[in-house]
């Protein structure tokens, strides 16, 4: 059984100010982490590295680039990100590895992700633990596109081969929030929460809750949307935020 839990790039960057790690954060969260106990897959998103970057040169999820250049600035700046973060996470004692999808994954034409895991499989059989991130993937008919770190989770979970039973998602909210502000506890159905579901208030070319929700419902194992301060809970087996979970 493999968990997979992904630091949202608002939790680790300053996400409204370009490239900036938050150092304080970033090392709060690995501590968490490193009290994990079982097999790991973590995944980050791009906060002020990726999302600024892609945002600079036109490119988004739908919206690809055929310059290698500004694939490249996008997938580099994703790599200073993922440097960081496994620095935060070595500081901690976690034995992570990096696995860059723009050199692994690819999508075809309808935007079907398709990520090779046995990259991921081995380094778990091995004791480490694999760190995925969202970025320029290539695109049959459309170049380089952005992969959600979103994607990167779904697809992770629906690898038969990991046995992924349970999905985090920490982000800086602390659950999904309805239309008063208080975190919902259950989602079975998009129909539960669309009403309350808006886009992210900072540069964000992936879209926001409401997209992380609809792909959450399509997994198999239950995912737990919560923010910075239900991290330990979430490591140590607990349901904090809220629960989504397709019927
Ligand atoms: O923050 C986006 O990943 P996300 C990655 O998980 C890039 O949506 C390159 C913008």
């Amino acid at each position: 059984m493999t968990t997979v839990l992904k630091l949202g790039g608002s939790v680790v960057t300053e996400k409204d100010s370009p490239e900036t790690v938050d150092e304080a954060a970033l090392s709060r969260a690995a501590e968490a982490v490193a009290d994990f106990d079982g097999d790991l897959i973590l995944v980050h998103g791009g906060g002020s590295f990726g999302h600024h970057a892609a945002a600079e040169r036109g490119v988004s999820t739908e919206s690809g680039t055929r310059s290698a250049a500004d694939a490249r600035a996008i997938h580099d700046a994703m790599g200073r990100l993922n440097a960081a973060v496994l620095d935060a996470l070595h500081e901690a004692g976690i034995e992570a590895l990096p696995v860059r999808p723009l050199s692994l994954a690819s999508r075809d034409a309808d935007g079907d992700l398709s990520l090779p895991t046995g990259s991921a499989a081995t380094m778990l059989a091995e004791g480490f633990v694999p760190v995925l991130h969202g970025d320029g993937v290539v695109q049959s008919g459309a170049g380089v596109t952005v992969t959600s770190g979103d994607d990167l989770v779904v697809a992770l979970a629906e690898s038969g081969a990991l046995d992924v039973d349970r999905v985090g998602l920490c982000s800086t909210v602390p659950g999904v929030l309805d239309g008063d502000g208080d975190v919902i506890a259950r989602i079975d159905r998009f129909a539960d929460a669309a009403d309350a579901l808006g886009g992210s208030d900072a540069t964000d070319v992936t879209g926001g809750m409401a997209a992380k929700v609809e792909k959450l419902l399509a997994l198999g194992a239950p995912a737990h949307v919560f923010g910075p301060e239900g991290l330990e809970e979430f490591v140590a087996g607990g349901s904090p935020g809220t629960v989504v979970r397709g019927e």
